[in-house]
C-alpha cells in the first residue's frame, strides 16, 4: 500500500527489514543499545560486529531518542536506533514516547541529509504496544513529518507478517 504526502511517499510492505535498501533503516532497540531479540537481533546478525561496537561507543539512547550507526554489512548505509516504550498499560506517557521515537529518528535522517527510511513496527513486540494504537502513532506521525518537510522522499513501514500489515493498512487508509 502506498500514498503521497507533498514530496513524500509512504509506502507501506510485508517483509524483512534487514533487505530494504533505504539509506537507512530503524532499529526497535533498547536504552542499553544491547542487541537483544526481534528485529534488534536480526539487524545484528545480518549487518555483522561493526555496528555493535558503534553502539558500544555511543553508549546507551533514552527512550524516546535516536542514535545513529553505519550499517555494517547492511545494504542500507545507516542504521538509526531509536527506543521505543514499554507498553505498561497507557498511562506512563506511552503514546508520546512512541511519537518521539518516530520523529527523532525522521529528523536524525534529515539531519543526515537521507533520502530514504524504513521504520519497523517499534514497540509492537516484546515491548508490547497495543499494535493498532502503535500504528495511528506510527502513520501520524510519518504523514505529519512528511506535510512539513520535504526532504525525505521515501519513508517505507516493513512488517513483518500479514497481520499487522493489515494493521497498518487500515490505520494509513483512515489518515489520508
Ligand atoms: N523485519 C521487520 N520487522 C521485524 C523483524 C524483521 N527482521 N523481526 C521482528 N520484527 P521487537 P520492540 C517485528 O520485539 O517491541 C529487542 O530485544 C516484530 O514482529 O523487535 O520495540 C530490543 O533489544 C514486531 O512487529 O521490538 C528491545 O529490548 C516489531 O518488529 C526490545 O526487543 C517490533 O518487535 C524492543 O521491543
Amino acid at each position: 500500500m502506498e500514498t503521497k504526502i507533498n514530496q513524500t511517499s509512504i509506502v507501506l510492505v510485508c517483509g524483512d527489514i534487514t533487505k530494504e535498501t533505504t539509506d537507512a533503516i530503524v532499529n526497535a532497540a533498547n536504552e542499553y543499545l544491547i542487541s537483544g531479540g526481534g528485529v534488534d537481533g536480526a539487524i545484528h546478525d545480518a549487518g555483522g560486529p561493526a555496528i555493535m561496537a558503534e553502539c558500544r561507543q555511543i553508549g546507551g539512547c533514552p527512550t524516546g531518542q535516536a542514535v545513529i550507526t553505519t550499517g555494517g554489512k547492511l545494504a542500507a548505509k545507516y542504521v538509526i536506533h531509536t527506543v521505543g516504550p514499554v507498553y505498561h498499560g497507557g498511562n506512563k506517557d506511552e503514546a508520546e514516547l512512541l511519537q518521539s521515537a518516530y520523529r527523532n529518528s525522521l529528523k536524525l535522517a534529515r539531519e543526515k541529509k537521507l533520502q530514504s527510511i524504513s521504520f519497523p513496527a517499534i514497540s509492537c513486540g516484546v515491548y508490547g504496544y497495543p499494535q493498532k494504537e502503535a500504528a495511528h502513532l506510527a502513520i501520524k506521525i510519518c504523514i505529519e513529518f512528511a506535510r512539513e518537510n520535504t526532504d525525505i522522499k521515501l519513508i517505507r513501514h516493513i512488517l513483518f507478517n500479514r497481520k499487522i500489515y493489515d494493521i497498518f493498512s487500515e490505520e494509513l487508509s483512515k489518515l489520508v
